[in-house]
């Protein structure tokens, strides 16, 4: 396994570095609209593209940037495609949630749950012309709330679909906690169609790597679907700019602003009642407050950083792997921002 956790280490560097820096150019104004990270995604991603090979095919969700990169798309052309640039992976048209690669049978759209189905037939299409190729859908736990989800979990188990289905569950589907909305265990509900269901430590990367073999060769094998539940944190929370996350980082930068807005409307005649000002008021201070015991401020929650420890015992090679990977990253980003055609 040694061995394997360098080059797992490398991919999940490489896709860090890669959307830190968008995340640079998505504070400094360049890319416009929202903007979903994977970051702390990264061990459930690399883990299930390792066990991948060429033919197979990948349905991905708002936060599919990681799995292109560690797909071999040109970081480049993703690039671009984020600048809106007619040299993007989507000739600018896509933005973040919409980026296809028909040369890596790769699909992604912000429409929650619509992985299932576009992989699904992904998958349909590998059993009658492919035979032995398999396809994975990527998607958060909110998304197991979808029809469309749950219908694919049904039609992959009666048609014994090459089919990986991959949760990456955080726990959160934007500000509402995923346990308010879901009945159930999901592991359950997947046994209850027919399909095998596992649960892994999405942080580890050595784990879900383990996992992802088993599930892909049963899946190349002809035997069908498997469930994958990998829990994980993110790191920006829902997407870049959440505002508890924000004060957290740079209280004395953030609190005036929020200040003078959250006196102003308590002050304001018109509108909602004292009552209820006061009680939104101490929604947003518990909100804020909860940030403190943020899993995301722990270091044990970050997947690099955990794949890291475990590559300390040789610090020159550590060393050089990542001098490189944010010498060619810095190189990609540098040149798109010239203008260079790369
Ligand atoms: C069909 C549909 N409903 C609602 C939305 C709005 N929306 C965007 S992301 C999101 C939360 C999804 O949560 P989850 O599936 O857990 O993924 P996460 O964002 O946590 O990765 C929602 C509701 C959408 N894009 N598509």
């Amino acid at each position: 396994m040694a061995a394997d956790l360098w080059s797992l280490y490398a991919s999940m560097l490489r896709s860090r570095l890669f959307e830190e820096a968008i995340a640079k150019l998505w504070h400094d104004g360049y890319i416009s609209g929202e903007m979903h990270l994977g970051t702390g995604e990264e061990a459930v991603v690399a883990g299930i593209v390792s066990q991948m090979q060429d033919g197979d095919a990948m349905a991905l969700d708002h936060r599919g940037t990681a799995a292109l990169l560690m797909r071999g798309v040109d970081p480049a052309s993703i690039v671009r495609e984020l600048l809106g640039r007619s040299g993007g992976l989507c000739g600018g048209m896509g933005g973040h949630m919409h980026l296809f690669s028909r040369a890596h049978l790769a699909a992604s759209s912000g429409i929650v749950g619509s992985t299932g189905p576009c992989a699904a037939g992904f998958a349909l299409a590998a059993q009658y012309l492919n035979p032995g190729a398999i396809a994975v859908a990527f998607f958060g736990e909110g998304a197991m709330n979808q029809g469309m989800l749950m219908e694919s979990l049904n039609l992959a188990s009666v048609w014994a679909l090459p089919l990986l289905f991959v949760c990456k569950d955080d726990g959160w589907s934007i500000t509402t906690e995923s346990k308010k909305t879901t009945g159930g265990q999901l592991q359950e509900r997947c046994r209850g169609l027919g399909v095998p269901a596992a649960e892994v430590d999405g942080i580890d990367v050595a784990e879900v790597t383990a996992v992802a073999r088993t599930a892909i060769e049963r899946a190349r094998g002809g035997m069908g679907p498997t469930f994958l539940r990998a829990s994980c944190v993110h790191l920006e929370a829902h997407f870049l700019g959440y505002q508890p996350l924000r004060i957290l980082r740079e209280p004395m930068k953030e609190a005036p602003g929020i200040g003078v807005s959250l006196t102003r409307s308590l002050l304001k005649r018109r509108g909602a009642s004292l009552h209820d000002r006061a009680a939104a008021l101490k929604a947003v201070l518990e909100g804020v407050l909860s940030t403190l015991h943020d899993p995301r401020r722990d270091p044990a929650n970050d997947p690099v950083s955990r794949a890291r420890e475990a590559l300390l015992s040789d610090p020159p090679r550590l060393q050089e792997l990542e001098a490189r990977t944010e010498r060619e990253i810095n190189h990609v980003f540098t040149s798109v921002l010239a203008g260079n055609s790369l």
